[in-house]
C-alpha cells in the first residue's frame, strides 16, 4: 500500500481555460481568470490540475491547433502569468499538468509553413504530404490518397495546390498531422516537453496519444455512409506507438518519473493495447483514458445518433476494464470533459433529480479503482446546454457535422439539433457557472459562448454555502480517496450485473471491505444482495461511511431515487 504511486490516492481536476474565468472582459477566460479561483480548487480538495491548451494558437479548435509550444496565447495570458500559476497551485499542494497536441500542430505553425513552402523543404517530411491517386490530378473526386473521413467530417487529406500534393489531416485542415516516422519531429517534441518540465511542470495528458503511429503504406478503410471511408484501423495504437512511448519516456521522464503524472487519451483504445500503455514495468505512460462507456449511448449513426444507455452495458463496460487492468496498468475514471456530455443530463436528471442524480452518479465513478477525473463545473452539478438553434453552437466538429449532413442530405435539422443537443461538445463549453449574475460570474463582457440561464440556482457560491450539495459530495468523495486505501487500492467486485436499476460493487483490501449502492433512477428499490453482502444486526449493510441524501441511511436496505451509498463491513 505504501509503494503505491501518489497518484492512485489523487483526484484530478481539468479546466478548460476558455470558459473557466475572465479577468479581462473580453468574454474569454484566462489564466488570471484562474489565478482568482485557485481557492475553489483548494476548497474542493484536488492534487492536480489538467491544463486544457493555453499555447499560442489560431484557435480553430478552441487550442488544439497550436502555432508555438512554448509560448502562452495572448488571449489567455502571458508565460508569466502562467509561472504565477504553478506557484499558486504548488503552494496549495496541487500539480499542474498541462495538455501535449503533437499528433498534429497548427497549420501556422513554423514547422508546417516551412514544410508547405516546397517540396524539397528541409521540413517536407514532417507531416505526411503524397500526390493523388495515380490517374486522377489533384482536386478531383477520389483524388484524396486514402478515403479516410476526418474527425471533424470531410476527407482526412487537403490539396495544397502550390505543391500540387495532400497533406493528411484527421481532424480539421487546420490541424496537419506530424510525422512521427522523423525522428527529427519525436526529438523537436522531447525537446520541447523538457523545456515545460524544467519550467515546473508536472506531467502531461497527451491528446490523441494513440493516433500518432499510422500504417506508412496509408491503406483505404472500409466505406462509411457516403463516399469515405473509417481509416481508424490504420492509425489507432499503430505499429510505432510503444515504441514511440517508451523512446519519449527515455528522452523526456526517465529519473523524474515518480512525481509526474502522465494520462494518454486514447479515442478507440482496447483493454489489451491499455495494458502494454499502462504497465509500470513498460514506462510508456500512468494511465489512459478509453472510450467505451461513452460511446455505450451512441447509436449506429455515431456520436450525433443518440440513444439510451443500458445501465447493464455500463456495468459490462465498467467491470471490464476493472477486471482488465486489476494486476497490471491503470485506469482513469471520467464521466465528463470538454469533449462530452454533461454526465447529469446525459446519464442522470437534470430536473427533477438534477442534484441527487449528480451525487449519485459521481459516487459510482469515484469509487471505482483508478484515478478519477472532474471537468470543471461536474462539481457543480452543471447541465448541458440546451442550445436550441444551430447559431448558438461554436464547436468545430458540430459545425462541420451539420454542414456536412446538410450538403449530403443525411439528417434533417430536427435530427440534428437533437444529435447537437444530446452529444455536442459545447454542452461541456459553456462558462462555468460561479454566481447568480448576468455572466454567471464568469466575465463582465459577452461570454464567447452563452451562459446557460440556470446559473441563478446552479452556481458555485450555491453550492459552496449548502453542506448538502454537489459540491460538498464532490469533496467528500476526493477526501475519502486521501484517507481510505480501500477506496484507492482495494480490489473490485461488481454485484448485481443483471440489474438495470442499481449499481452495487464493493472494493476489498487486506480483510477490509466497502460496499457501493447506487439507485440508478428516479424511483424507490428495494435491493437484496443476497450472499453478497452480510447484513448487520440492524437488517442493514453495516456502519455508513458516505451516502448521498443529508439524513444518511433512511430504510436499511431501501434506496430512494438516486441514493448512493457507502457501506463499510461491520
Ligand atoms: O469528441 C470527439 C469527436 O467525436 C472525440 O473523438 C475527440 O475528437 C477525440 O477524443 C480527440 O479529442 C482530442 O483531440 C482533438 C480535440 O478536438 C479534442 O478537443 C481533444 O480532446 C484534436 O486535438
Amino acid at each position: 500500500v505504501e509503494d503505491a504511486p501518489w497518484w492512485t490516492r489523487a483526484t484530478v481536476y481539468q479546466i478548460y481555460p476558455r470558459s473557466f474565468q475572465d479577468s479581462d472582459g473580453d468574454g474569454i477566460g484566462d489564466l488570471r481568470g484562474i489565478l482568482s479561483r485557485v481557492d475553489h480548487l483548494a476548497a474542493l480538495g484536488v492534487d492536480v490540475v489538467w491544463l486544457s491548451p493555453v499555447y499560442r494558437s489560431p484557435q480553430d479548435d478552441n487550442g488544439y491547433d497550436i502555432s508555438d509550444y512554448q509560448d502562452v496565447d495572448p488571449s489567455f495570458g502571458t508565460l508569466a502569468d502562467l509561472d504565477a500559476l504553478i506557484v499558486a497551485l504548488h503552494e496549495r499542494g496541487m500539480r499542474l499538468v498541462m495538455d501535449l497536441v503533437v499528433n498534429h500542430t497548427s497549420d501556422e505553425h513554423p514547422w508546417f509553413v516551412e514544410s508547405r513552402s516546397s517540396a524539397g523543404s528541409p521540413k517536407r517530411d514532417w507531416y505526411w504530404w503524397r500526390p493523388p491517386r495515380e490517374g486522377t490530378a489533384l482536386g478531383d473526386p477520389g483524388a484524396e490518397p486514402t478515403n479516410w473521413h476526418s474527425f471533424f467530417s470531410g476527407s482526412t487529406w487537403e490539396p495544397d495546390a502550390a505543391t500540387g500534393e495532400y497533406y493528411l489531416h484527421l481532424f480539421s485542415r487546420k490541424q496537419p498531422d506530424l510525422n512521427w516516422e522523423n525522428p527529427e519531429v519525436r526529438q523537436a517534441v522531447y525537446a520541447m516537453m523538457r523545456w515545460w518540465l524544467d519550467r515546473g511542470v508536472d506531467g502531461f495528458r497527451m491528446d490523441v496519444i494513440n493516433l500518432i503511429s499510422k500504417d506508412t503504406t496509408l491503406p483505404d478503410g472500409p466505406v462509411l455512409a457516403g463516399v469515405w471511408g473509417d481509416g481508424s484501423g490504420h492509425y489507432t495504437d499503430g505499429p510505432r506507438v510503444h515504441e514511440y512511448l517508451q523512446e519519449m519516456h527515455r528522452e523526456v521522464f526517465a529519473g523524474r518519473d515518480a512525481a509526474l503524472l502522465t494520462v494518454g487519451e486514447t479515442p478507440g483504445v482496447t483493454l489489451d493495447e491499455a495494458v502494454l500503455y499502462t504497465d509500470p514495468a513498460r514506462r510508456e505512460v500512468d494511465m489512459v483514458f478509453q472510450f467505451e462507456h461513452v460511446g455505450l449511448d451512441h447509436g449506429p449513426g455515431g456520436k450525433f445518433d443518440p440513444r439510451p444507455l443500458r445501465l447493464t452495458d455500463l456495468k459490462a463496460t465498467f467491470g471490464r476494464w476493472q477486471a482488465g487492468l486489476a494486476e497490471v496498468g491503470w485506469n482513469s475514471l471520467y464521466w465528463d470533459n470538454h469533449d462530452q456530455p454533461r454526465v447529469v443530463s446525459r446519464f442522470g436528471d437534470d430536473g427533477r433529480y438534477r442534484r441527487e442524480s449528480a451525487k449519485a452518479l459521481a459516487t459510482l465513478l469515484h469509487l471505482h479503482r483508478g484515478t478519477p477525473y472532474v471537468y470543471q463545473g461536474e462539481e457543480l452539478g452543471m447541465t448541458n446546454a440546451h442550445f436550441t438553434r444551430f447559431d448558438q453552437y461554436r464547436d468545430i466538429e458540430s459545425l462541420r457535422h451539420v454542414a456536412q449532413a446538410r450538403a449530403l442530405g443525411t439528417a434533417t435539422d430536427e435530427q440534428l439539433l437533437a444529435g447537437l443537443a444530446a452529444h455536442g461538445r459545447d454542452n461541456a463549453r459553456t462558462p462555468v457557472q460561479w454566481d447568480a449574475t448576468p455572466h454567471a460570474g464568469f466575465t463582465t463582457g459577452t461570454p464567447w459562448l452563452a451562459v446557460n440561464p440556470n446559473h441563478v440556482e446552479v452556481n458555485a457560491e450555491a453550492e459552496r454555502a449548502d453542506p448538502d450539495s454537489v459540491f460538498h459530495h464532490h469533496r467528500r468523495l476526493i477526501a475519502l480517496r486521501h484517507e481510505d486505501p480501500v477506496v484507492a487500492l482495494g480490489d473490485f467486485t461488481m454485484l448485481l450485473p443483471q440489474d438495470e436499476q442499481v449499481y452495487a460493487f464493493t472494493r476489498s483490501l487486506d480483510g477490509e471491505a466497502l460496499l457501493v449502492v447506487v439507485n440508478v433512477s428516479g424511483e424507490a428499490r428495494d435491493v437484496d444482495l443476497a450472499d453478497a453482502w452480510a447484513l448487520d444486526g440492524d437488517g442493514g449493510w453495516g456502519p455508513l461511511v458516505l451516502g448521498s441524501y443529508p439524513d444518511g441511511a433512511a430504510s436499511p436496505t431501501t434506496l430512494r431515487p438516486w441514493e448512493a451509498r457507502v457501506h463499510r463491513r461491520g
